[in-house]
Formats: C-alpha cells, sequence, structure tokens
C-alpha cells in the first residue's frame, strides 16, 4: 500500500488534549485498530514536544481513504498529506526525486525485498538489483544459515513465479522430452543435503588493484539443508540420447548486460560428468521450508562444491546437447583472467577455494583478558576440511579444534580456545587445509574479473 506522511497542526489555544473529552475521542479515533477499521495502517506516530504538531507515518490504499479518516484532526486544525515512501523503495528506485517505479509484471517489488533483507540485517551492497551479505560475526550459530540472512546474488529482477503454472522442460538430446509440474517432482525420491554456497566475488573488495564487480566483503557465503530430487535421476526419466554430453540451464529471469540493448535470461552449462560428480540436486527446499522468491521459488539447482553462480534459481529449462554451453555468463563471465610470466592465462570459475573465516571475534571488537574461543567456519569445493590453523600476533600456527559432522560441501565450525594474558593488540589469522591438500595464501592471485579470493583472513581485537 503507499505510505504517506501526515502532519497535523493546531493553535496553542484550540489544543484539543486541553479538553479531556476531546483528547480521548481523539486518541479512541487514532488508535491503531480504529484506522485499521477506516483501511488505514499507522506504522508511527509522533507529537512534537511544545510544538502543537502531530506527525504519522501511515499507509492507505490511496489519499481520499488516508483523508477521510483525518477528519476529526482536520476539525482541530490543519491537515497536510504528503506521499512518502521507504529508505528501500528511495534507493532502489535510485533517488528521492523519483517517481516510484513501475513494478513489471512477474517480478517482485525491489523494494519489497530490499526492505526485507534490510529488516533481516543483510548489507546491502545494492538495492536493485538486490545484492547483499550476511555480516561475517553473524555466520557463527546453527549448522545452517536462518533463510532470511542467507546472502543474496541477483544479476536482474527476481521473478515471481506460480507454482501451479510451473513447469520444468527439459528437451533437447532426450529420448522423452519432459514438462515436470512441482507436484511431479514432489513425487519423485527426495534427498536433502547440507550444501554452502559461495559467491565467486566473496571477498572481491579486498583485492589490490580494485577490480569491477559487486564489491562483496566476506559475508557472500551461507549454508543451508536444501531438499529436492538427484538431477541425474530426472535426466535418465528423459532418457539421453547418443552424443548427450552436456547442459545448459535457463532461469526465469532476465535482463539486459554491458546496456547493449538485447535482453538475456540468466543461463549456465554443466557437462553430464559434472552432474555426475557433484550429484546436482533440483532443489525446492531450504532448511525444511519451500525455496523463498529471492533464494530461486519454486525451483532451484544445486551445485555442491562449486562456486555458487552454478547453482542456478528459479530454473525453468534444462537443454541437453553435444557441446558446451556459449552462454554470456558461461563464456563472458566466471572467468579467472591471470597475467602470469607476462602471459594471459584464463580458467573457468568451478570449484569454491579453500578458506577459513573468523566470525569471533570481530573486527576491533573489546576482549577482556583469560579464557576466550576464536571461532568460525571453513569449507572446500575439494573436500572436507582436514585442519584449520590460527595464529595469534603472528606467532606459530596452532591446530584449531574441528567441531560437528565433516559434510562434504558444507562449512565446517572450528574453534580454538587460548588464554590471552596481555592487553593490546589481538591480530588473529586463521588458516584452512582441505582433504585434497589444498591450502590459503597470504595473497590470493590477483584476477580481472576478482573472483576466488581466499587470501588469508585476519582480524584485530582489543584486549583489555
Ligand atoms: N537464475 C539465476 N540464478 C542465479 C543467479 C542469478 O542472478 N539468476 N545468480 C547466481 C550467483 S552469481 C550466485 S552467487 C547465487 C546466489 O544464490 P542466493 O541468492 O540464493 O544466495 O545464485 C546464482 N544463481
Ligand atoms: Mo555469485
Amino acid at each position: 500500500m503507499p505510505l504517506f506522511i501526515v502532519h497535523h497542526r493546531h493553535s496553542p489555544e484550540a489544543c484539543p488534549a486541553r479538553d479531556p473529552a476531546q483528547g480521548a475521542m481523539l486518541l479512541s479515533h487514532l488508535s491503531r485498530p480504529s484506522a485499521a477499521r477506516h483501511g488505514v495502517l499507522i506504522k508511527a506516530e509522533a507529537v512534537a514536544r511544545g510544538s502543537h504538531s502531530l506527525f504519522f507515518i501511515a499507509e492507505a490504499a490511496d489519499e481520499t481513504v488516508l483523508q477521510a479518516f483525518l477528519a476529526p484532526l482536520r476539525h482541530a486544525g490543519e491537515v497536510e498529506v504528503t506521499a512518502a515512501m521507504t529508505c528501500a523503495a528511495m534507493v532502489s528506485g535510485g533517488g528521492c526525486d523519483r517517481r516510484p517505479v513501475d513494478v513489471a509484471a512477474g517480478v517482485l517489488n525491489p523494494a519489497d525485498v530490499c526492505q526485507d533483507a534490510t529488516e533481516a540485517g543483510l548489507l546491502i551492497h545494492s538495492a536493485h538489483p538486490l545484492n547483499c551479505e550476511t555480516s561475517v560475526p553473524d555466520l557463527a550459530g546453527g549448522a545452517v544459515m536462518p533463510n532470511g540472512r542467507f546472502y543474496l546474488r541477483n544479476h536482474f529482477d527476481i521473478p515471481s513465479l506460480d507454482e501451479e503454472s510451473y513447469r520444468l522442460s527439459i528437451g533437447g538430446l532426450v529420448e522423452r522430452p519432459l514438462s515436470l509440474s512441482m507436484r511431479e517432482l514432489h513425487n519423485l525420491r527426495a534427498e536433502s543435503l547440507v550444501v554452502t554456497l559461495e559467491c565467486a566475488g566473496n571477498g572481491r573488495s579486498l583485492f589490490d588493484p580494485a577490480v569491477p564487480g559487486e564489491a562483496w566483503g566476506l559475508g557472500a557465503v551461507s549454508t543451508a539443508e536444501w531438499t529436492g530430487v538427484h538431477l541425474i535421476e530426472v535426466l535418465e526419466r528423459a532418457g539421453l540420447r547418443p552424443g548427450a554430453t552436456e547442459l545448459t540451464f535457463r532461469g526465469a529471469d532476465s535482463g539486459v548486460v554491458n546496456g547493449n540493448g538485447a535482453t538475456i535470461r540468466f543461463e549456465r552449462g554443466l557437462s553430464l560428468d559434472q552432474v555426475r560428480e557433484t550429484k546436482a540436486l533440483l532443489a525446492y527446499e531450504m532448511n525444511g521450508e519451500p525455496l523463498s522468491r529471492p533464494h530461486g521459488y519454486p525451483l532451484r539447482l544445486i551445485v555442491p562444491g562449486w562456486y555458487a553462480v552454478a547453482s542456478i534459481k528459479w530454473l525453468t529449462e534444462i537443454v541437453v546437447t553435444d557441446r558446451p554451453c556459449g552462454a554470456y555468463f558461461q563464456a563472458e563471465k566466471y572467468w579467472y583472467n591471470w597475467v602470469r610470466n607476462g602471459q594471459a592465462e584464463r580458467a573457468p570459475v568451478k570449484l569454491m577455494n579453500v578458506r577459513a573465516l573468523i566470525s569471533s571475534p570481530d573486527e576491533g571488537e573489546e576482549l577482556p583478558c583469560g579464557e576466550t574461543a576464536i571461532r568460525g567456519v571453513a569449507w572446500s569445493g575439494a573436500g572436507t576440511i582436514s585442519r584449520v590453523d590460527v595464529s595469534l600476533n603472528g606467532g606459530p600456527w596452532r591446530a584449531a579444534r574441528l567441531v560437528g559432522e565433516r559434510r562434504r560441501a558444507a562449512w565446517q565450525w572450528w574453534e580454538l580456545i587460548t588464554r590471552l594474558e596481555h592487553s593490546g593488540p589481538l591480530a588473529v589469522r586463521a588458516r584452512a587445509t582441505d582433504m585434497a591438500g589444498r591450502t590459503q595464501p597470504e595473497h590470493a592471485e590477483w584476477n580481472r574479473l576478482g573472483y576466488g579470493n581466499n587470501s588469508i583472513h585476519s582480524v584485530t581485537a582489543q584486549v583489555i
């Protein structure tokens, strides 16, 4: 509903609150339940002390409804109604002086999704399309991230799909092209997997020199339990024809890239071998709830171990082919571009690099002398975590304790209990190593688009 600011003023002589009966009448009339009966939702109200001025922030279907409700205030003095918007609407619409954006058919209102994200405590990088990360101390907590606090990466507007009419189409080099409803997908054997998703650009803002792209800090990573069906089983139902080696996945979202006019869909590819190796899932649930719209409702791909760009949201089409996908987000983006020994080299972004993050202490946190716990998470796309080492103030690496279950493609909790003897700065560094023997570099290799930054994380706390 549209938002309004109401400003009511009266002269000191006519202050209605001086007359207890009139004051009480206004109080009842302006109460939230009474406003609701008039079709007005009061979000906040306040009287400016000593100035005989009252402000309301209210929602109503239109100004006429609101004005009708405000009649008793007009008797007492003046009423001024100003059309307003939330800060989220203002930023996602591009400024205070802009008219509210017309929300295109079939997509969510960017102001609403942005508002939800700010209320959940996510750090907003861009309001439209919505890109926001989890704050690093918030990574601590349960084994999974609550859905509302799971980072969001969107390239375009968020589609609003309808579960009843939704179909997943599977075509190309198959014996029997399929068009599956959500009901049919729910009837297949379900599987749940705890999987960490990390944006390939996580940590991009820490590359020096700076690189273009979303300026992620370190919180574009989260973990959830995803439930759905194994993609390979669905493909086998369709029957793979000879020569079928590759898949193209298409999301329902679309938009313009590089301002070049043509609208494209979000599309990526995987080989059939990669689908088998990763045990990729067609997921419809996240932490026991239906996927939320921003996270891909009603169906998304989850590719365990891979940077999350592979995990296509709002998946509507799979095309089986004999050649690699050449779509924009496959061919132009998500490549490491290095310069090594004066030679340009490139490689596609695939498995997540091994990485540990320190969730506690937070940067600048004050810690009392005595026993303290250094905690965090660690993950790798190449295997489970074999060890996490922690160094304090440049001292020797000490093994942290790995906490909880070890899972193939989910982060691992770790902690190190230590005694802080002296006050002053405490520089904490943490370095993970995975079962494949990979570990973290001091400084990840710079690449043109800023992917895969797994430099050793360090935070400095203050011991007091
Ligand atoms: N259809 C579609 N799928 C997508 C994207 C997108 O913009 N559109 N972004 C990708 C990228 S780059 C990331 S990091 C993850 C983010 O998933 P999340 O928003 O659920 O955290 O979704 C991936 N899947
Ligand atoms: Mo991403």
